[in-house]
This record gives C-alpha cells, structure tokens and sequence, in this order.
C-alpha cells in the first residue's frame, strides 16, 4: 500500500482500465455463463444495502424483514408457502447448506455417523466441495441418457445414505431429472431429497403457466425438503445472491450454532457476516418484473433457444439433446470440439465446453440477442465450410 492516498479520479481511471480488459454482458459474446447483465433496479438497490449485515440482524431488523419477504416470494414460485431459508451468496452456497442439513439431520434423528449423499452423474461440482466439507461419501448414481437413471439411484441406497440430489436444469444441458420418480424413492427410503433448481428455478414455474410439459420439480412433492434456486442466475438479480429454502425450520434448526455475543443467539447460514444487499436487491428485481416479466424473460430466451437450434441443424451442426430449457450443447460430427472452441473463441466468441458428451454449450442468457445468434450462426457455417 502506497504512504499517500490517491484521488478519486486516480482511482477510477487506475480501476476502469483494469475494467476495460473484462468482457461486458452487452457485448452479447459470452455464451457459456448462467449470469447476466442485473436489472437497473436490483443495481441501484444494492448500493443503497450495502452496509446492511444479516450476520447480525437484530441490528438490522428492516433488512431482515426483506429477506423473509423474498424467501416467501420465491416460495410461491415453486408451491411453498411457509418456506424457510436464507438469500445467500450463490448456488454453491445453498448447495452447501443444504447438505450440511441433511448430513446433521442423519447424524441427530437417524444415527447415522457415515453420511453418503447421491447425486447424478451431471451434477454441479459445488456436491464435490459439500462432501468434501462434511466428510460425507459422494455416490455418482449412473446416467440414463444424460438424465439420472432412477433405478442406478434406487440401487445405491444403503443405511449410511443421508440425502438424494435431483436437479431441475442441469449445469451442462439444461435437463429437468424426474423428480417425481425420485421423489417416491425418497419417500419409500425416508430420505432428505434436496433438488438443485439453481438454474431452473426461475425458469420452470414461468414455463409451465404456459403449457409446458415439465414434470413436478418442487415442494409440490411432499418428499423434497430443500431447494436451490439462484437469483443471480436467471432471476435478474446482482451477483451475489443465491436462495436456498427449506421445507421446515427443523433443518435449520440441525446447523443452527450458538453465537452468544450476537442480537440472534444462533445461527445456521455457514457464513457469518453476509450482505443484506443481495436480499434488497432481488426482492426488488422480483417486484419490479413481477411473474409477468419473468414469463415474458423465460419466452423470449426460449424462442432464442430454438432460434438457435434449428439454425444450428440447417448448417449441419448436431445437437446432444432436445433443449428443455434456454441452453444449446452442440457439436459438429468432422471437427473436434475443443478444435472448434478454438475457432470460435479467435472469432470473438467466448465459449464453454460441456464434459458429458463433449460439446459447445450456449446459455442463450438475455444478453444474447438475435443478431447475435445470426452472427454466431454465419461464422459456424464459415467454419464448417473451411474444415
Ligand atoms: N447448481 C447448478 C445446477 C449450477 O449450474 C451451478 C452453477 C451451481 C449450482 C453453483 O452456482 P454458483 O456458481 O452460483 O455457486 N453453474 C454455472 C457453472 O458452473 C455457473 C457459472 C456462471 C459458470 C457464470 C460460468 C459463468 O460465467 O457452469
């Protein structure tokens, strides 16, 4: 650190031009991020929250109060009234605390000393860090296709399993698991059943009011007792805000720690001081679009979604799957896929790649726009017409 301070104009130009160097949104060339471009509104809120703490909320009350009327709201997304929960700092997050409850619950109400939790094949690796964390046995139930195979699931059930992970939108494709199959499993076994809808779950209730075919994903199944749904991904709010909620004040109650010098003499979150913006920040995008503007959001990206893909096939690019929700993974069948990412990326684009099956994986986020997709869909024939 220098002796002197600096201005604030020294500061602004020594921070813009490290600024310049990172990709914006609004460029519409990132293609493989779940987050986007916040609204305007969960922006300005954010900076008026920003010494809010709901470490500690008895001294911030006010804030508190908001965080609860968030959770509710995104309660009522996916059939809970009552829920229980906290906005945290993103799906890794709420990933955590979520098997962090189940593990203490097992360990409390079912003697069980060595917890196993199952989780598909495609789940996020935020599981691996939560096993990691807890001493917990990770157990890969086998795939069937790309979605989790109900009966590999059913199989690796044994009396050290403390929790069952489904996912409702999967990090690489987007597929919705059958959560109702397992749900039953769950219930038959008495096991905590957590569903990952950390991408899903801004997307499925908004898709479903409009005829969508998707199976039951959320706490209309009696058997789920927790939630993951990310508002900094395709609920418009600031990073970081993440939401994890939970049938019942019990699983909170299995973390909750003393913390004696505090106004709440407990506490369940696994970190301590945490920002009170985030909850502003997404109670206020929720109240700003309403359902009708995140039915309209999920609409728009769907149409782009299929924009995309039948591009993609005209030009003779093949699709992994049949997009369920608003990402593309694709491949072409004479050019490798890293190859390609390669092409892409010299051509601006920036790109991720899925693992199961190797392909480009297009989040069509609203910061991609339809000139984009035609952009991306001339240089992909370019590319092909050159192999
Ligand atoms: N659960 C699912 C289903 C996810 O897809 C993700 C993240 C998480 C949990 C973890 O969420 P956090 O990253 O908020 O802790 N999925 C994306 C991924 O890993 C996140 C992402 C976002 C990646 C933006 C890149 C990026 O530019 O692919």
């Amino acid at each position: 650190m220098d002796r002197k301070p600096k201005s604030k104009e020294e500061i602004f130009e020594e921070l813009e031009q490290y600024q310049e160097k990172d990709m914006k949104y609004s460029d519409g060339r990132i293609l493989g991020s779940m987050c986007t471009e916040a609204e305007p509104i969960a922006k300005e809120v954010f900076y008026k929250f920003i010494n809010s703490n709901l470490g500690d909320p008895g001294l911030f009350p006010g804030t508190k109060a908001i965080e609860d009327k968030a959770i509710k709201m995104i309660g009522s997304l996916v059939s809970i009234d009552d829920p229980y929960g906290h906005i945290v700092t993103g799906g890794t997050e709420a990933n955590l605390m979520a098997m962090r409850a189940a593990r203490n619950y097992a360990r409390r109400y079912k003697n069980i000393t060595e917890p196993e939790m199952i989780v598909p094949k495609s789940a996020h690796f935020s599981f691996k860090k939560a096993a990691d964390m807890f001493g917990m046995k990770l157990v890969e139930a086998d795939m069937d296709g790309y979605l989790i195979d109900v009966n590999s699931l059913e199989n690796k059930i044994n009396k050290n399993t403390a929790v069952i992970v489904a996912i409702a939108g999967t990090t690489e494709l987007g597929l919705i698991d059958n959560v109702e199959e397992i749900a039953e499993i769950a219930k038959k076994h008495d096991i905590y059943l957590h569903v990952d809808a950390a991408f899903g779950g801004f997307v499925i209730p908004f898709l479903k009011e409009e005829g969508y075919d998707f199976p039951k994903f959320d706490f209309s199944l009696d058997a789920v007792c927790s939630m993951t749904i990310d508002p900094h991904k395709m609920g418009l709010s600031v990073i970081p805000s993440g939401c994890i909620l939970f049938r019942d004040k019990k699983y909170l109650d299995v973390m909750a720690v003393k913390a004696p010098y505090l106004t709440k003499k407990e506490q369940s979150t696994i970190v301590g001081t945490r920002s009170g913006a985030s909850s502003a920040a997404t109670l206020a995008v929720m109240e700003s679009l309403g359902r009708e503007g995140y039915r309209k959001l999920a609409l728009d990206v769907m149409d782009k979604t299929m924009m995309l893909k039948e591009g993609l096939e005209d030009i003779g690019y093949d699709l992994v799957v049949e997009p369920q929700l608003n990402i593309v993974a694709f491949y072409h069948k004479d050019i490798d896929t890293d190859y390609l990412a390669d092409l892409l990326e010299q051509r601006g684009w920036r790109v991720s790649t899925s693992f199961y099956p190797k392909a480009i994986r297009v989040i069509v986020m609203k910061h991609i726009s339809r000139d984009n997709i035609r952009d991306l869909l001339v240089d992909l024939k370019a590319i092909s017409y050159n192999i």
